[in-house]
């Protein structure tokens, strides 16, 4: 890696900006790319799209783009893939839309493989998701897997979650029993054409008036194959922010997000996959020596602590 990519990144340059993401994925040193500016990232609004397989996810982010696009801002999209990346045509569903927003140099999109992580998410999705911040995208869109409970990972990963429903699969009760409910700052009912919407609705009205939260989530019924309810949907994700802000809650997703990255990182050192080989031979050289397994645990931690990334 070079400055110049990052540069190029910083200017707005697509393929410098996937070849950077490439390099974070990899877990490699992010020094070079964020040099001493890591304190001007925290500008973008990083918005979580989840909710079960099939909900529309990958739709109301499509449409969401739109939106976006319609105030003038920059976009970034994350869509994160149980195995391996997305075909295009898979992430926006819609290839007309679709063709509009790759053609776009104010959209950027990148699909990344959560590589077996069970949260729902990419493990390096937060660092991503940063430098994305930091290349001035002001809006982040963070798909997660359609796994349906265990995507709790987005709420600590972002500021706005919005959980999609449909309404003929009784996903609400599921939620409920998830605790997603606690999670979700906007529920969207997605195809509401057709019939369970209101119930589903209602439902939902019941659930979230026993919670004690200061911010109801609103419920915004869409048809986002037809845009339909989407700039509603938009309109709440910025009153949600707004809220943050003036709560002074922004704050407190920031250092929340802060712990969880250094959790990953002091993670990504001890058991950095890279290091396996040379670690491996290390042991079975100290076991030749009959060296006490803590002694040895102690100089791998030491070698790691001094070359966090060698
Ligand atoms: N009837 C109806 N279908 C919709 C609506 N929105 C999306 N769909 C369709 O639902 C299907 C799944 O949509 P996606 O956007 O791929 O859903 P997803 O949640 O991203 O799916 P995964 O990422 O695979 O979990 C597609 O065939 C969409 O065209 C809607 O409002 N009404
Ligand atoms: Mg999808």
């Amino acid at each position: 890696m070079n400055t110049e990519t990052v540069e190029r990144a910083k200017a707005g340059n697509h393929q410098a900006q996937a070849e950077i993401i490439t390099y974070l994925e990899n877990g490699k040193n992010p020094e070079i790319i964020f040099g001493d500016s890591y304190h001007c990232i925290g500008n973008a609004h990083r918005i979580g799209i989840t909710g079960p397989p099939g909900a529309g996810k990958s739709t109301v982010v499509s449409k969401l783009i739109t939106e976006v696009r319609r105030t003038g801002s920059k976009c970034a999209v994350v869509a994160c893939d149980p195995s391996s990346p997305y075909t295009h045509g898979a992430l926006l569903g819609d290839r007309t839309r679709m063709v509009d927003h790759f053609t776009d140099p104010g959209v950027f999109i990148r699909s990344m493989a959560t590589r077996g992580n069970l949260g729902g998410l990419a493990p390096t999705t937060s660092i991503v998701a940063d430098f994305l911040d930091f290349c001035g995208y002001p809006v982040i869109l963070i798909e997660t897997v359609g796994v349906g409970q265990t995507e709790v990972d987005v709420v600590s990963k972002t500021d706005t979650v919005v959980v999609i429903i449909t309404p003929e699969s009784g996903d609400s009760i599921q939620m409920m029993k998830a605790g997603l409910l606690e999670g979700a700052d906007i529920f969207c009912i997605n195809k509401t054409d057709r019939p369970g919407g209101d119930v589903m609705e209602a439902d939902l009205t019941f659930g979230l008036g026993l919670s004690s939260r200061d911010w109801a989530p609103p419920i915004v019924k869409t048809i986002a194959k037809e845009s339909i309810g989407i700039s509603e949907l938009y309109t709440q994700i910025k009153k949600h922010m707004e809220h943050l802000i003036k709560n002074d809650e922004r704050n407190n997703k920031c250092i929340e997000r802060y712990f969880s990255e250094i959790d990953f990182w002091l993670e990504s050192f001890v058991f950095d996959k890279a290091l396996e080989p040379e670690r491996k031979k290390y042991i079975q050289k100290s076991f030749g020596e009959d060296t006490p397994p803590w002694t040895v645990a102690k100089t791998l931690w030491k070698n790691k602590m001094e070359e966090p990334w060698q």
